[in-house]
């Protein structure tokens, strides 16, 4: 049995204040995952581009719980994804490049939810599994997740592929696959909610990721390049493809609001909206010419990268009223939080904290500081970094030393570095002080970024980066070298 003594290391925490209340039913959990949105860019954050045209979310954000300062601890796809499902540091798992391998032994999230009597589904994009991004993800390998309508990692909206179940064979999302994706999770509600049995459910769509070209027809009519109203931080020389490249991205954005309002809906019909945590956030975020960034990049520690919306719904347990959530809250975080709020243990080797108890507090966690990291770069150029956001300020260090301090209250845009600025010293010493203190929690020194590579024995492509091939039947020759690496599979190939 996988799971006997996990839970002897507890740490207790579970604050949920339920003493105070009925002994509420275990709730269902719907983690809906967007890729590269943008916390900037909601209408409830004030994106002049989108008011009025994403009603569901501004009404979630109305009617729910917002972390207003939730940030990707490492801003790309696998990485973000590790932590998410283990609540651990991208330091700790091993698996801070894209395409590696998430070994089959970790304890994660959908196990630890079965093991309280959860059913698991997982639908859409899942990139844990390594380098075959079109190829079937076997049933060892999928974390404890049950119910499977799930790829690797493809972003070909109009014929997005997936896997069903334990078969091979590679099916085809009718239309513009969020969408079908999300008829999909409509239709495991409508069954699995009558059953008594609660369920987890992570919909992860890839989207408003590029191409952004591909977003449904109808919708990108609703924007013109001309009048896509760009941050101020955009360079010059970035506005002509940020304008172009926003039409889609904005054009993708609306389909998974309405995504998000048919699911609602069907909670809605279903009965159980009351009793159920919705999450709707993303992995990390989109730079789009901001700081100077082309279009399609992230990584960076720049806000418009690593900042990612995060709301939260549980009306049974917290009503149907705003409460705005401003400690910030990390990816380690999230499991933790979720096991929390569900009345569920936490074990001892999540590194995370439940953000549960600063939820309707007002100043609590107030001195938070959320970790983020670049341990090597792979998706274009890009310093190794460490850094901290608080509920106020940004201070990121590379190698060389401080790279910026930003004063958010004054400075949203990041335009103002104040590192080394005369009259910032006791601020820049104090961010230091707790950037210290967080990577000591984690366990982490701040190396060059060969020291991880050697440590975890990767074996990387001509870019940097982990190989990896799409379709495993193609005919290049070089896809036959390429092998999965992963914190577990690299031992055999170390030296
Ligand atoms: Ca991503």
């Amino acid at each position: 049995m996988l799971l006997i003594g996990l839970f002897s290391g507890c740490k207790n925490r579970s604050t949920t204040g339920r003493d105070q209340k009925p002994l509420l039913e275990k709730p269902n959990v719907i983690y809906v995952l967007a890729d590269q949105w943008r916390a900037q860019a909601t209408s409830y954050n004030g994106d002049p581009n989108l008011v009025g045209k994403t009603p569901n979310l501004d009404a979630m954000a109305r009617q729910g719980i917002n972390f207003s300062n939730a940030v990707s601890v490492c801003p790309v796809c696998t990485p973000y994804r590790a932590s998410l499902l283990t609540g651990q540091y991208p330091t700790t798992t091993g698996m801070f490049f894209n395409d590696l391998q998430l070994p089959a032994k970790s304890v994660t999230m959908a196990e630890l939810f079965k093991e309280s009597g959860y059913l698991s589904s997982y639908i859409g994009k899942w990139h844990l599994d390594g380098m075959g991004r079109g190829d079937f993800t076997p049933p060892e390998r999928r974390q404890g997740f049950d119910y499977w309508k799930a790829l690797e990692c493809s972003h070909e909206y109009q014929h997005l592929i997936y896997y069903e179940g334990d078969s091979k064979e590679q099916k085809v999302w009718e239309g513009y696959g969020p969408y079908a994706e999300t008829e999909d999770a409509i239709s495991y509600i409508r069954k699995y909610a009558p059953g008594g049995k609660p369920f987890l459910m992570v919909l992860a769509w890839g989207a408003p990721h590029f191409p952004h070209h591909t977003a449904p027809a109808n919708l990108m009519r609703r924007f013109t390049p001309e009048d896509i109203v760009l941050r101020d931080n955009v360079s010059k020389d970035m506005e002509e493809s940020a304008r172009k490249e926003s039409v889609g991205y904005y054009a993708h954005i609306l389909a998974l609001d309405s995504c998000m309002g048919l699911l609602q809906k069907a909670m809605d019909e279903a009965g159980i909206s009351q009793n159920t945590i919705l999450v709707f956030t993303s992995d990390h975020g989109e730079m789009m010419g901001s700081q100077g960034v082309r279009p399609r990049q992230k990584q960076v520690p720049w806000a418009e990268s690593v900042r990612v919306p995060f709301l939260l719904s549980y009306p049974a347990l917290y009503g149907k009223k705003s409460i705005i959530v401003d400690a910030p809250i990390n990816t380690p975080d999230i499991l933790p939080t979720l096991l929390d709020m569900a009345g569920l243990p936490v074990p001892g080797f999540i590194e995370g904290e439940s953000l549960v108890p600063f939820i309707g507090q007002e100043g609590a966690g107030e001195d938070r500081a959320a970790l983020i990291m670049n341990v090597s770069h792979f998706a274009g150029k890009g310093k190794e970094y460490r850094g901290i956001y608080t509920n106020r300020y940004a201070y990121v260090k590379s190698l060389e030393g401080p790279w910026f301090l930003y004063d958010h209250q004054i400075d949203p845009l990041q335009m103002d570095n104040l590192a080394g600025k005369p009259g910032y010293e006791n601020l820049q010493e104090k961010m230091e002080g707790l950037l210290q203190k967080e990577m000591e929690k984690a366990g982490d020194v701040f190396m060059p970024r060969q020291h991880y590579i050697d440590k975890w024995g990767y074996k990387l492509g001509e870019y940097g980066n982990i190989p990896y091939y799409f379709h495993k039947a193609s005919t290049s020759g070089a896809d036959q070298e390429i092998i999965f690496q992963g914190p577990e599979l690299n031992k055999k190939y170390r030296k």
